[in-house]
């Protein structure tokens, strides 16, 4: 099937009032999901959660409003899928950073409604020459979608070769914040991390996290749960994950961002990345055979 067939995609995989594939942006593929509780844009390059606001709730994922939509070009917000590396590739600095995974297409697997409501997406990535090149291990990458009250999502690398292989991977989630000087990011006292800004070097976190500069961090075997305080939106976002040791959290802050071209005008006072990830010295070995699923379920709860 022909993963960009609009009308070949709505026959086989649409549901009436609630999943319609269009045409997006840049000529992008994108699912529109819309159901009592919630709504989502999904693009099809990638796996790409773009949208998701709970029904009566502002959007929770954030999405620069100078993303650039093109094939081939990761999207500036949402949900982007970092795999089968998480960072710069090990060995060749000319892969593309975060793996392909994000900017390559992926088929549509199933769609369904969920008793309570929900709508069940699964996409698979379609692998290529030009992927073998860069990961010429067997195997089969996965990504379930559940949109509803909460937005759970299931990323599966199935290893269907003889050898084992390391997967890095992340879900490197922008989420939307009134205003980032005045959020607070609990979940990971005391964990050790890498800080990208200090030279990757190592320390351990004392307290909440707070943001008042560019900050790059992955925080390494960190399980809990992770919640953004958002006092100006009266709101908590819950990210609860399994199958993730550790987290990045990221803001490019000021010149950073300028220099990404895809922020927009203070784009960045808009946004926090908190990433459930497998990164650095968490990466996992799959044996053959078996499964890796990395999985986060995010909330939003309202500030007393
Ligand atoms: O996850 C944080 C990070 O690795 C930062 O270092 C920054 O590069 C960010 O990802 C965005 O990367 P991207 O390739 O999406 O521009």
């Amino acid at each position: 099937m022909n993963a960009a067939d609009v009308t070949t995609l709505n026959r086989y995989f649409g549901i009436p009032e609630q999943v319609n594939f269009k045409d997006g942006p840049g000529g992008l593929t994108v699912a529109e999901v819309t159901n009592s509780l919630a709504s989502a844009t999904i693009a099809l390059q990638g796996a790409h959660v773009m949208t998701w606001a709970p029904q009566g709730e502002s959007p929770v994922l954030w999405l620069s409003r100078a993303a650039k939509f093109a094939p081939g070009k990761s999207i500036r917000g949402g949900v982007p899928v970092c795999w089968p590396w998480f960072g710069p590739h090990a060995q060749e600095a000319s892969f593309p950073g975060h793996g392909y995974a994000r900017t390559v297409m992926w088929e549509v697997v199933k769609t369904e409604t969920l008793a309570d409501g929900a709508t069940r997406l699964t996409f698979r990535l379609i692998e290529t020459a030009a992927t073998r090149a860069q990961w010429p291990h067997p195997s089969e990458v996965t990504l379930m979608v559940t949109v509803g009250r909460t937005l759970a999502l299931d990323l599966v690398t199935r290893n269907t070769g003889k050898e084992p292989i390391v997967i890095g991977d992340a879900l490197h989630t922008y989420f939307e914040v009134s205003d980032i000087r005045n959020v607070t990011i609990r979940g990971l006292e005391d964990c050790p991390y890498i800080d990208k800004m200090d030279n990757g070097s190592r320390k351990r976190q004392e307290g909440p996290v707070t943001i008042g500069a560019e900050t790059d961090r992955i925080y390494l075997d960190s399980s809990a749960d992770c919640l953004i305080e958002d006092p100006g939106l009266k709101r908590r976002i819950r990210i609860a994950k399994r199958g993730s040791r550790s987290t990045v959290v990221w803001n490019p802050w000021i010149e950073k961002a300028a220099k990404m071209g895809d922020f927009g005008e203070n784009g960045y006072l808009n946004m926090v990345c908190v990433e459930s990830a497998n990164a650095a010295e968490d990466v996992v070995t799959v044996a053959p055979g078996g499964a890796h699923s990395l999985q986060v379920v995010y909330g939003v709860e309202r500030l007393p």
